[in-house]
């Protein structure tokens, strides 16, 4: 069994994998080639060869323990009818949509619309032996929050004016939820080991809400994943403190800390279930000797946990690659 999926089920303290979020991406020379040939993201990531060739190119560089497929949380929303583009220096931008429409749309034609990324799954798990496939989605509260803001909301957000569309929220999170299951699903079937859920805003939400959009549908995902015997990995992004109760109400095999949240604290406070990530992505932008005690750091306060070496976030686009090679390094010294 692959380092990856041994920790995720049998919860070994005694070695650290290590993948890393965005590993494929805009710090790469070889992946800002292809994508300055393919200005259509979206149709980029229905390139299954593309596909394939982007999830491969830092398992080519590096020696990682995961491979995550190269595709994007908003292709479920482009799936199901919504237009969706990614526009430089802005981000993605996506469309009106009519809900009822929506929530019409047939799985089969869901999936078939999706196939090529589904077809590249399968092309990479015939490539890749000494390292776990890892599909993922994005959690229902995030991808409502593109489909309705229509763009990042990293800008200007306001709670009410996602919270206080009721009737759509509630017709749109039945599909959502829906849809989510369907794609891992599919997923699966072409050969994901692994389940990542990204949600990436759960920290715009306060307490009150947290447990209806964020910890419920979340956990229902959860279980039917659990189902499969897929391990799943949780991200939710930002949330504080409520790392523990949303480990409680949601019961992932593993969680994905960001780089706000005191490691020690989640040491102390989260038992039974793997932990992954934390260290600030701008570390990686700083000297090798930074780095190096950053790891460190990650490693000794993790050692009696099962702990999956990854960031708080994904890798930032201005990373060197030696960057990477150099965490990687530290760690395996570590695994010795
Ligand atoms: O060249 C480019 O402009 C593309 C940049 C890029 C890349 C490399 C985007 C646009 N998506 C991706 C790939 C991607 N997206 C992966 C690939 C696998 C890997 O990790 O290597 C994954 C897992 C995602 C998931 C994703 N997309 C998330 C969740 C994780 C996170 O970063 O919080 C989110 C929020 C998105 C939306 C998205 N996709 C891309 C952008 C610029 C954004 C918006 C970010 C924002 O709102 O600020």
């Amino acid at each position: 069994m692959n380092k990856l999926l041994d920790c995720l089920i049998n919860k070994n303290p005694a070695k650290v994998p290590i993948w890393f979020m965005r590993q494929a991406g805009r710090y790469l020379p070889e992946f800002r080639k292809i994508r300055s040939q393919n200005p259509n993201f979206i149709n980029l990531c229905l390139n299954s060869d593309l596909v394939t060739e982007i999830t491969l190119q830092p398992i080519k560089r590096f020696n990682l323990d995961g491979t995550i497929i190269f595709s994007d949380i908003l292709m479920i929303p482009y799936g199901l009818g919504q237009k969706v583009e990614f526009k430089k220096g802005i981000g993605p931008i996506l469309y009106d949509f009519n809900i009822d429409e929506i929530v019409n749309i047939k799985s089969a034609d869901f999936t078939k619309k999706l196939s090529p990324v589904y077809k590249a799954i399968g092309q990479v798990k015939n490539q890749v032996n000494n390292t776990n496939l890892i599909g993922f989605v994005g959690a229902p509260w995030t991808l409502i929050v593109y489909m309705l803001m229509k763009q990042s909301p990293k800008n200007n957000f306001n709670i009410k004016d996602i919270v206080n569309q009721k009737e759509i929220i509630r017709k749109l999170m039945d599909k959502i939820k829906e849809t989510i299951i369907l794609h891992v699903e599919n997923q699966i079937k072409a050969g994901a080991e692994i389940i990542q859920i990204f949600d990436s805003w759960a920290g715009l939400l306060q307490q009150e809400h947290l447990s209806e959009y964020c910890y419920s549908p979340t956990a229902d995902i959860v279980a039917h994943i659990k189902s499969k015997k897929v391990p799943v990995i949780c991200f939710p992004r930002g949330i504080k403190k409520s790392y523990l109760d949303f480990c409680k109400t949601v019961s992932p095999d593993c969680i994905n800390i960001d780089y706000e949240i005191d490691p020690n604290w989640i040491e102390e406070n989260i038992k039974n279930i793997s932990i992954q990530g934390g260290m600030d992505p701008k570390i990686l932008l700083t000297d090798k000797k930074n780095i190096e005690e950053n790891v460190k750091f990650f490693l000794k306060t993790f050692s009696k946990h099962s702990y999956i070496f990854n960031l708080g976030h994904g890798v930032l686009p201005e990373t060197k690659p030696e960057a990477i090679e150099e965490v990687i390094k530290t760690v395996q010294r570590y695994n010795k």
